[in-house]
């Protein structure tokens, strides 16, 4: 792949809206990303698309113009399993970011004593084929049993027909699982169809497995703001994020996905995506919970 952008990459949102929604203190904005810049953190050799630059500096701008008041930094695939930009931007942070890693096998305790050490406490698989070779399930089971002792918990991103392939490997694991953008369903079928409502009983079973309501702008075919500047977008997601969100309180986490990788229709405005939390955490304890007090269990445990 050559070092410019993939061909059609949409830059993301200079100048995003202030948001109407006003985040309560302390809310986590717990899934986002830093990519580069490549000089310093060089883009990995197998990754499957390039994305355009968007650094710590960045995002933290982003964290406080939306009024949030810490990050969650997750590992994209862009960056392989060299860590490097997400640790830097974690030990940057003066404490207000945690990461979540990619790594394989071969990743040595003082790897993961290090990454802990910047503020790392979780590990991402990524089984979505178009942007990365899977991990094999007795690797992830292994790695598991390493992190647990840190206290560490397993991140999956994976699509909804991939859960019933998936459910054994990820019910097994010892720790937390944080599934990605609810397992990703299609929102065009029904919210109480067969499809979303296994993934309802993944969690049911499981109650390790947590997940993150996040992703309207990718899940969404609905799509964003309507030109009379309604702004509720993304319609079409808000009862499958409310089913989760009522249903499991404590096991949710929203982030912005921040700067929206691999969106190639339209780049949303994130000042809109905050808008867009009311509308799934609908009283103002849920949006405590999914703001404020799960992501701190999860990634700040302890004496704040
Ligand atoms: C993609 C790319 C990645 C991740 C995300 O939502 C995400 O976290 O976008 C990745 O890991 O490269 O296209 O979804």
């Amino acid at each position: 792949m050559s070092s410019g952008k993939t061909p059609g990459w949409l830059d993301w949102h200079r100048d995003p809206s202030p948001p109407r929604f006003t985040l309560p203190p302390g809310a986590v904005d717990a899934h986002c990303h830093v990519f580069g810049p490549p000089d310093r953190f060089p883009y990995a050799p197998e990754r499957r698309y390039t994305p355009c630059d968007a650094s710590r500096e960045q995002l933290f701008a982003l964290r406080d113009r939306l009024g949030f008041s810490r990050n969650v930094i997750v590992q994209a695939t862009c960056h392989g399993t060299d860590n490097r930009a997400m640790a830097d931007a974690c030990r940057a942070s003066a404490g207000l970011a945690r990461g979540v890693a990619a790594v394989r096998r071969s990743v040595t305790d003082n790897e993961l004593t290090d990454l802990h050490e910047a503020g790392v406490r979780a590990v991402r698989f990524n089984f979505l084929r178009r942007l990365a070779d899977r991990v094999p399930g007795d690797e992830i089971l292994e790695i598991a049993r390493r992190i647990e002792p840190l206290g560490w918990h397993v991140v999956a991103y994976f699509e909804a027909g991939d859960l019933a392939e998936l459910e054994d490997l990820l019910s097994a694991l010892p720790t937390v699982v944080v599934v990605d953008h609810m397992g990703c369903p299609d929102v065009t079928k029904p919210v109480n169809g067969p499809e979303f409502r296994a993934f309802l009983r993944f969690m049911q079973a499981n109650d390790n497995v947590w997940s993150k309501v996040t992703c309207p702008e990718r899940l969404s075919r609905s799509g964003p703001p309507a030109l009379d500047g309604e702004r509720a977008p993304y319609r079409d997601m808000v009862p499958f994020a409310r089913a989760v969100v009522d249903s499991f309180p404590d096991r949710v986490l929203w982030g912005t996905d921040w700067p929206h990788p691999n969106l190639m229709d339209h780049m949303p405005d994130d000042g809109l995506l905050v808008d867009f939390i009311p509308h799934i955490a609908v009283t103002q304890e849920l949006r405590r919970k999914l703001l404020v007090d799960n992501p701190l269990r999860l990634y700040w445990p302890g004496p704040k």
